[in-house]
This record gives structure tokens, C-alpha cells and sequence, in this order.
């Protein structure tokens, strides 16, 4: 079967398939966008827009894909000249190919196409999906120098910027360095992660990345650099086997690496980019100043339930979301936990009625089409929980409102960790040594493990993990949830 990519635009084209009508085997738009982190959620959601915003308007907007050390998607894309089709799966299924991606490098094997890739004029946005971990933040929010990767990119910056760097925060302030060597203007970078005030983060981390070895470029950027909030959404699961033989079927062509997602797609960005930009808004994104309240809405209404479900689910033995939304006494527990602990936990922006959103939520998380392993929401618990539910409890506790469900929420994690000890499954999580450590010290007597939960201190700050109020609400939840660490889903009161 024949492999997409320019050449095959053409025949699909032919076909009725969705194609790009702003690019050809022979004509491609200048590449004016690099993004970092190139995954499937990258590929659905701000790849989409600026395919649909050079569809619309043209531009010389295409988008160089970094992947900062794994070949798989350079591997897949690079054969197709960056294609890949996109499946919309809900109601009513959709499919088109999308052009935007026009060049895939991979940092750790070309850095130094990397670097000159965004040192150019032409490139003049930086968007990333790199995951909570990717910025080395501590659990303050700011650059964590205290980061094995951090200092190693301290180390080599101070030798020369041309050194090569490992972290994303390293690379981009090399790269900063420069084009104001060059005279020219600091790129706009655009964070596209689940993380709070993701704008703000980055370019202080940035900053203070800086500072640590050139303060006249620490101030040029505290004066230029430009790092809209944003908030991000769509469901797009892990592309499977599956998935590519659908689109063989639908297209009779063969894509490497193809993506699907649900219809459902928002792109919330801070009213501060500069004019010369892609069309997004015409492609359906919103420019506003109130990006916090669409940023709490969100991580706490989809975020924060996403991971009580992956971890409770994944303990009653469900594979996806939609099989976790099949249990009755599972959605009670999420629905009392928004009604009574997140929904007043925050000030919703004027256009969203909050109940309404979570009810939207809670039906997307019903769509049969989409195969959402719980499993892969599990991922990374130690960077996720204090961007989507220590937040909450933070503020409940401040507010004197309660914790019970939330709490249920963190006594899940932990349970899910024990679980992932006991059965030497792999824990996918940056600290995943240091968390299996932990667990393995549980004996099942109340209060000795939860104070063992409470000692992971990269996740629970000191005046948090010493809260009475906090840890009398984890015992409690604890006592109820820990049959499930052995019956499964043999047991009846766990939760509520
Ligand atoms: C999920 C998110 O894997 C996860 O942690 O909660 O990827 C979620 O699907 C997206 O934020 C939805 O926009």
C-alpha cells in the first residue's frame, strides 16, 4: 500500500479526502513556527489550528516538530514530508490530512539544526507540549536548580551557548542568547501544557535560567520575551494499531503514524500576541485576557477528575474511561466531588456556567469511540496532582470547605502506586524510584502509611503535608479504600 505523503495529496484530493490545498510536492510554506514536543495531543490540537489557519489564510506559518530525544515521530513523519491524518471520532466519524508540520528534527542527534532553526528571523513562535515534567519547576512553580538536567544545562550554558543543552528551558534561553547576538527579536513561546499560569512559569524559568549566566540577556528578555498563558483542551488518546487500519480502509493508503481525537477542541490563549501571527482565531481560538479562569476551569473540572478516575478505575480493574464511566458508584463519587469541592473552589469565567461544563465533561468522558486508557492519564502522578488537585484542597482547607472527595482522590494515587509495587508492574513517573521506595516501606496500618504519603515532599509542600485537618481526612479515606488494594472491585462502600 502506498505511504502518504506529498505525492499521494493529489490522488486523495481526488478521492474527497480532507487534503492541504497550501502546500504541493514542489511548493511549501517557510517554516515560521517551531514546536517542541510533538506529540499525539500537539498533533490534534495546535498543529490542527495552524493547518485550518494556513488552509484559511495562508502564511508562512509551517511548524518545524522538535522531539527532544525519541526518533519515533521523525522516523514516521519524516517519510511522509511531515503528514499524518487526523480521525475525529464521536457521533459522527471524520478524517483529514493534516500539512502544517513541514520538518521533524530530534534535539539530542541535531542540535545544531535545532539551533538554527530557531535562531532564523523567519521563526517567530515557539510552542510546546512538553508535559509537567519538561519544565523542571518545583512544586513552588519556579526553575528547580536544584534539577540533575537543570545544572548539567547551567554547566555547559556558562562554557557557551552554543553548548549543547538537554532541557527544553536550557535549549530555547541558548537559542535566545542568540538572536540577540544576531539583533534580532526574541521568538513569542507559547506553553500549550495542563500547568497553572503556564505562560508566567516559563518565562521566569527562562529568566531565571538566564541570570544564572548572563544577566544582559536575563534583562533583554525580562524586557522582550513574550510567553502567552494558555489553556489547551481536546482528548486524544495514544494512537493504536487499530487506528492505522482505519485509515488504510478509509484512505487505502498507509500512515505511519496517524492521530484521532474527539471533535470537541479549545484553545484559550492570553490576549498578548504579537500582530504578524497565524490565524488562529479563524481556526476557533480564543484571544482574552481572562485566561486563569478558563485554566481553572478546566484543570480542575476535566483534569482533576481524569486522574481520580485513572486511579480508582485502573484499582476496579477498568482499562479506559469509558469503562470507569460505566460505574454508577464511581460517577456519584465524581459528581458529589465537583458539586461540593471543586465547583466552589474557584470563580468561573462570566461565559461558562461551571455545572453545565462539567456535565459536557462528564459526557465526553462517555464517548464510546475514544479508547482513553486510564493507564496512560496515570502517567506522571507526582507532576500532574499538584496542578490539578492540590490546588483545590489548598484552597477548601483556606476556605474551611471540604476535602473528603479530594482526599479519596490522593488516597487513590497512593493505592495505585502500592498496587504498581506489589504487582512489579512499571510506574511511569519521573520520580518512580523514589515513589516505589516509599511504598514499599506500607504495612497497611493507618496512620504509618499515610504519614509515608505525606513524606513525599516533592509533591506535598511542608505546611500541607503537616495539615492535621489534611492528614485526619486521609486516614479516614484511607481506612475505606484500602480493601480495594485486594478485592478490586469486589467491594461495596469504598469510596462515597
Ligand atoms: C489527561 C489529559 O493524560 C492526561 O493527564 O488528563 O491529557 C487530558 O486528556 C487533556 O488535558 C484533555 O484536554
Amino acid at each position: 500500500m502506498k505511504l502518504l505523503c506529498d505525492k499521494s495529496l493529489h490522488e486523495l484530493a481526488n478521492k474527497g479526502v480532507d487534503v492541504p490545498t497550501y502546500r504541493s510536492e514542489h511548493h511549501k510554506p517557510e517554516i515560521g513556527i517551531v514546536h517542541i514536543g510533538p506529540g499525539a495531543f500537539f498533533r490534534g490540537h495546535q498543529a490542527w489550528y495552524t493547518h485550518q489557519a494556513l488552509q484559511s489564510q495562508g502564511g508562512d506559518w509551517s511548524i518545524c516538530a522538535v522531539s527532544m530525544r525519541s526518533t519515533g515521530v521523525s522516523d514516521a513523519l519524516t517519510p511522509q514530508n511531515g503528514l499524518y491524518s487526523l480521525a475525529q471520532l464521536d457521533n459522527k466519524n471524520s478524517y483529514q490530512v493534516v500539512g502544517s508540520i513541514t520538518e521533524v528534527l530530534i534535539a539530542t542527534q541535531q542540535y545544531k539544526a535545532v539551533i538554527e532553526r530557531l535562531s532564523t528571523s523567519n521563526t517567530k513562535f515557539v510552542t510546546l507540549t512538553i508535559t509537567e515534567k519538561g519544565y523542571c519547576l518545583n512544586n513552588e512553580g519556579h526553575l528547580d536548580l536544584t534539577h540533575s538536567e537543570i545544572i548539567q544545562d547551567l554547566a555547559t550554558a556558562k562554557e557557551s551557548n552554543s553548548a549543547q543543552a538537554i532541557t527544553a528551558v536550557g535549549i530555547l534561553t541558548n537559542a535566545l542568547a542568540i538572536r540577540k547576538a544576531k539583533g534580532l527579536a526574541p521568538f513569542c513561546i507559547v506553553s500549550c501544557d495542563n500547568i497553572t499560569d503556564n505562560g508566567k512559569k516559563l518565562r521566569a524559568a527562562v529568566i531565571q535560567f538566564a541570570q544564572a549566566f548572563d544577566n544582559d540577556l536575563a534583562d533583554w528578555l525580562s524586557k522582550y520575551l513574550i510567553c502567552p498563558c494558555t489553556m489547551v483542551d481536546s482528548i486524544t488518546p495514544a494512537t493504536d494499531d487499530s487506528l492505522r487500519e482505519l485509515i488504510e480502509e478509509e484512505f487505502s493508503i498507509k500512515d505511519n503514524w496517524p492521530i484521532k481525537r474527539e471533535s470537541f477542541l479549545q484553545w484559550i490563549i492570553e490576549d498578548c500576541l504579537p500582530e504578524d501571527r497565524p490565524a488562529w482565531e479563524e481556526a476557533g481560538a480564543v484571544l482574552t485576557s481572562d485566561v486563569e479562569g478558563f485554566e481553572n476551569a478546566k484543570l480542575r473540572l476535566l483534569n482533576c477528575p481524569h486522574s481520580t478516575l485513572a486511579y480508582i478505575g485502573v484499582l476496579l480493574g477498568c482499562e479506559t474511561v469509558f469503562d470507569a464511566m460505566q460505574k454508577p458508584n464511581l460517577v456519584a463519587f465524581i459528581e458529589k466531588m465537583v458539586d461540593e469541592e471543586i465547583i466552589p473552589s474557584f470563580i468561573s469565567p462570566k461565559e461558562l456556567d461551571a455545572k453545565a461544563y462539567s456535565n459536557e465533561i462528564l459526557e465526553r468522558f462517555r464517548n464510546p469511540a475514544i479508547r482513553h486508557l486510564l493507564a496512560q492519564i496515570a502517567w506522571d502522578g507526582s507532576q500532574k496532582l499538584p496542578m490539578r488537585i492540590l490546588p483545590i484542597i489548598e484552597q477548601n482547607l483556606n476556605d474551611k470547605r471540604s476535602i473528603a472527595s479530594l482526599s479519596g482522590a490522593i488516597v487513590a494515587w497512593f493505592l495505585f502506586l502500592r498496587k504498581r509495587y506489589i504487582e512489579k508492574e512499571e510506574l511511569v513517573d519521573p520520580l518512580s524510584d523514589n515513589l516505589l521506595k516509599k511504598v514499599s516501606l506500607c504495612n497497611n496500618d493507618i496512620e504509618h502509611d499515610i504519614q509515608i504519603l505525606c513524606s513525599i515532599e516533592q509533591v506535598f509542600k511542608p505546611e500541607l503535608a503537616q495539615n492535621q485537618h489534611f492528614i485526619k481526612s486521609l486516614q479516614n479515606k484511607y481506612k475505606l479504600m484500602l480493601p480495594l488494594l485486594s478485592e478490586g472491585d469486589s467491594t461495596e462502600v469504598v469510596f462515597v
